[in-house]
């Protein structure tokens, strides 16, 4: 197949799921073209099988807000009808459903089909999409879909209950490249590369986010600070965005910020997640969580909130622990009960990446995607 994917560029789970799906894609041989006005950050310009095209945005003095939107649906149409696109696929529904709907009818004008699947990935629909200004022309555009996917049941209850969605949402969960994201599997390598981030008898507790306020990145701080009273560990924070700075300086007025290491975006995540003792997800919503899947994959349980679609992927006290919003004494608690019983923190470990390797690997997660297109294309999804 010829596919197109659009997605947000930038640090954030959806822009990492539609390029690792497009990687994937690639792998087994589709040819897949992103549309997107910079280059996904997990895109290395070199993967074969993959082209890129950028999305020109023209500004003019009239324009106050130069139109995206209008931009990339010229673009979607082009390379679809360039390259022979057999659908488009694009990731979060505002503005990329909205282009993908426009994209549609100026081929079809053209006596050319290009259906399109759209994939809700969270803020899309509870944040963004309720907002006044911009519900009815998503929930117009969902419902015009040829093919609509969610990353939960979660969320597609959410888009069925807020919005009034009547078509169908098939629910394809976030998945994870099991042989990517993998344990350090010789113990002496660990404990060596572990050396890099603290000392030998230190736990290592980390998070990855974009570190919107959705991400209740102070609570990590909060939590991590109560940690560090009993046992000796360091944080480890991977990723950047708006609370970055009041998380900083809540460390520091903690008194703890020798021991929290704000690491900024990185690419290669999965080579530091195999370190960490326990990865931090205290969130306000989830619609899935995919940093702490990646975790698991690498063995590496969650302590988390029991929010939208995280209990669909966290087996409460099998695979990670699950806490209220909020609750820092009692994820606090939960850490360390983890850290100080290191037989029932193995048994974590060893379900987490059981349940990554048997329910969300891309191996089992990418054909689906594959079937549903295939249902696209005939007209029956
Ligand atoms: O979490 C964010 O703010 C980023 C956001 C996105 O769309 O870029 O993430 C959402 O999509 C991820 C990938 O599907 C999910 O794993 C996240 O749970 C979801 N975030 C929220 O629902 C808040």
């Amino acid at each position: 197949m010829r596919i197109g994917i659009t997605c947000y560029p930038t640090y954030g789970g959806s822009g990492v799921v539609a390029t690792e799906l497009g990687i994937e894609l690639a792998a087994m041989g589709h040819e897949v073209h992103f549309i997107s006005y910079s280059q996904p950050f997990r895109l290395s310009g070199r993967d074969d099988g993959i082209l890129y095209h950028e999305v020109p945005v023209s500004s003019y003095p009239l324009f106050e807000f130069p139109p995206y939107d209008l931009a990339l649906a010229s673009r979607m149409a082009e390379v679809a009808e360039f390259y022979d696109l057999d659908l488009l696929h694009v990731h979060y529904a505002i503005p990329h459903s909205v282009s993908a709907l426009l994209a549609r009818q100026m081929l079809a004008a053209r006596g050319r089909r290009l259906p399109f699947v759209t994939t809700l990935h969270g803020t899309d629909i509870t944040l963004v999409g309720l907002d006044r200004s911009y519900l009815p022309i998503t929930r117009y555009a969902i419902q015009e879909s040829d093919g609509v996917t969610s990353i939960s049941d979660y969320l597609r209850e959410k888009t069925v209950q807020d919005f009034g969605v009547t078509r169908g949402i098939e629910v394809v969960p976030n998945f994870v490249n099991c042989d990517v994201y993998t344990p350090i599997r010789d113990d002496d390598k660990r404990a060596e590369a572990r050396k890099r981030l603290a000392a030998p008898d230190e736990a290592i507790l980390m998070h990855l986010s974009n570190f919107r306020p959705v991400k209740r990145v102070l609570d990590v701080v909060r939590i991590f600070a109560q940690v560090a009273r009993e046992v000796p560990a360091q944080l480890v924070l991977v990723g950047d965005g708006p609370d970055r700075s009041a998380a900083e300086w809540l460390a520091h007025d903690l008194g703890i910020q020798s021991r929290v290491h704000f690491l900024g975006k990185m690419e290669r995540v999965n080579e530091l997640l195999p370190l960490a003792d326990l990865m931090l997800m205290p969130s306000e919503l989830e619609s899935f969580g995919l940093a702490a899947l990646e975790a698991m994959a690498c063995k590496v349980p969650s302590i988390a909130t029991s929010v939208g679609g995280v209990p669909e992927l966290i087996d409460n006290r099998v695979t990670g622990l699950l806490y209220a919003v909020g609750d820092v004494d009692g994820m606090a608690s939960g850490a360390l009960s983890l850290l100080q019983d290191r037989a029932r923190l193995e048994e974590m470990r060893e379900a987490g990446r059981k349940t990554a390797q048997s329910q969300f690997c891309s191996s089992l997660v990418v054909p689906h995607y594959v079937r549903y297109y295939e249902q696209v294309l005939a007209g029956t999804a």
